[in-house]
């Protein structure tokens, strides 16, 4: 344990190996390819928010109809495999990782990511609480008390791989601190940055990645005919989860 703790703090970023029953994964993954699509970028018609899947529904099932590049479904609450094999082992990361500080899961961003074929490019980005899309002025990370604000986990369904869109990082970026209230006027040179200088690390089922909410990281082309699925979970600390609360942002 030590030694991934170490790699977080250096790269932003750790891989564990071998953790979860590879057969549990693979069911896992069989149950959750029967998800309903909530959000995700479809193919000529881009980024649809969950209103935008609500109207596509109406005309076309979502599973079968719809062209997706990628797609983000709830992750179920009441499985089994999840509450009693995977919630346990990474709640036990963050008690390390947020060292005697109270924190909670982001009720709001527990998803199942399947990734298609596509070449959408990169999309760089920070995971809540370091960036809000929809309020780039809120910079918790500007006020509150210092230290590590956000953990996300991403544990791989499918192998991850660089060929079908394993998710790339760059290390050592959760050690700046970004004006996230330029970030869409900065989206070219974050792009370019992100190009030169990401790795990509493969992650197989029965192991996942976790890392610091600021550490820049994207979606990747899917080269592949086959679907890359994960499980995303993230861990917040509390005072910025209650500052979430008091802003109203999800
Ligand atoms: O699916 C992926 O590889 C990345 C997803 C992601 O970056 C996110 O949800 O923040």
């Amino acid at each position: 344990m030590e030694i991934f703790l170490k790699d977080l703090e250096k790269d932003g970023l750790t891989i564990f190996k071998d953790i979860f029953n590879k057969e549990d994964m693979r069911s896992l993954n069989y149950a959750c390819s029967t998800l309903r699509p909530k959000v995700g970028n479809v193919r000529d018609l881009g980024w649809c928010n969950h209103k935008d899947v609500d109207e596509l529904e109406k005309t076309h099932s979502l599973l079968t109809d719809v062209d997706w590049c990628y797609h983000w479904a709830e992750t179920p609450e009441d499985n089994q495999i999840i509450s009693n094999g995977i919630l346990p082992v990474i709640a036990s990361i963050c008690d390390k990782v947020f060292t005697g500080k109270e924190w909670g899961w982001q009720e709001t961003n527990k998803y199942v990511m399947s990734n298609f074929n596509h070449d959408q490019g990169v999309a760089p980005h920070l995971d809540a609480p370091y960036l809000w899309p929809q309020k780039l002025d809120c910079q918790m990370v500007k006020y509150l008390d210092q230290g590590i604000l956000s953990l996300t986990f991403m544990i791989p369904l499918t192998n991850f791989t660089i060929e079908n869109g394993a998710t790339a990082y760059v290390p050592g970026t959760h050690k700046y601190i970004w004006d996230t209230s330029i970030w869409n006027e900065s989206k070219v040179t974050h792009q370019q940055f992100f190009r030169d200088n990401y790795i990509q690390p493969s992650v197989e089922v029965g192991g996942f990645a976790c890392f610091y909410g600021n550490t820049m990281h994207s979606v990747m082309a899917n080269k592949t005919n086959e679907v890359r699925r994960g499980i995303i979970y993230r861990a917040i600390r509390q005072d910025a989860l209650d500052e979430m609360e008091r802003i109203g942002l999800g």
